[in-house]
């Protein structure tokens, strides 16, 4: 079962056919515990309805917080270590990557954040930026996995390269966070084989691609939930970005009117240009 927020509601969608979520608020219906339940009982009824219009699909996020974990898989310890160099930051990601405590740090509030075709942003004073496809979960108030969807944590690399403490400049501004296109509700982790593929079309050519597997990535989902929630209250539920595996070679920047596809099955893609 997939949970759209469109300009007209929450659809759902189950083996092909819509459905409309009615009387309740977006919020409201995402911090439900039991939102899988909730969902089902309104396919079981089975009031169908046509199709939402794709252009009317919004980022599946109102007032919750976006998180990220970082340094979650080898292919971003390396990337990291190579661009931090210069800066004599590269222990500080060997460290992370296989230390107990995760790195966990605040990515996005809900207006910072854009759906499916909308347009993502570079920094103005970035010159080495790339998007960051990432497996992206909902989590409840009570810290209980709800769904998945897929989130790209558009990072500034150079930013960060420069200084590990300037990380939030790397990583917070308007634009910088893109979720969707949907919330994938499913009662088991997504399997390890999972793929997790991206592709920049730049003048209709291919920029970058590539691909990652759940396989890759390092941390339990389950657990990089419990530290976030060491401590700190979600009462609007929050999103949890898993971090990236695929990390484009070091001569490549985004530029402006590139067109990023992510693609999870079976979440689905998230598509997106660069303003
Ligand atoms: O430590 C910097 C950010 C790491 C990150 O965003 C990632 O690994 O996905
Ligand atoms: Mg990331």
């Amino acid at each position: 079962m997939r949970l759209y927020r469109t300009q007209q509601g929450p659809y759902l969608l189950s083996e092909n056919l819509y459905y409309r979520v009615e009387g309740i608020s977006w919020d409201a219906l995402i911090t439900r515990e039991d939102l899988r339940d909730f969902c089902r009982s309104i396919v079981e009824r089975g009031e169908r309805t046509k199709a939402f219009a794709y252009g009317t699909l919004l980022a599946p996020v109102e007032s919750q917080e976006v998180w990220a974990a970082g340094v979650t898989y080898y292919r971003s310890r390396s990337a990291r270590i190579e661009e931090s160099k210069d800066a004599g930051g590269g222990d500080f990601y060997d460290r992370v990557y296989s230390a107990t405590r995760p790195e966990l740090f605040f990515k996005a509030a809900g207006h910072r954040v854009v759906g499916p075709n909308a347009k993502v942003k570079i920094r103005s004073d970035a010159k080495w930026s790339v998007p960051e496809p990432e497996m992206t979960l909902l989590v409840s108030p009570k810290g209980t996995i709800l769904g998945y969807t897929i989130g790209n944590d558009m990072s500034s690399r150079d930013i960060e390269g420069e200084n590990p403490l300037y990380l939030p400049q790397a990583k917070v501004y308007d634009g910088s966070c893109a979720l969707g296109p949907c919330i994938f509700l499913s009662p088991a982790p997504l399997p390890a084989a999972t793929r997790i593929e991206i592709q920049i079309v730049r003048n209709s050519e291919t920029a970058f691609s590539g691909s990652t597997s759940l396989s890759e990535l390092k941390r339990d989902p389950k657990t990089l939930v419990s530290y976030l929630f060491r401590d700190n209250s979600f009462p609007q539920g929050c999103f949890l970005m898993t971090g990236t595996g695929i990390v484009p070679p070091d001569s490549f920047t985004l530029a402006s009117g590139d067109q990023i596809r992510i693609v999870i099955d079976p979440i689905g893609t998230l598509a997106n240009e660069v303003a």
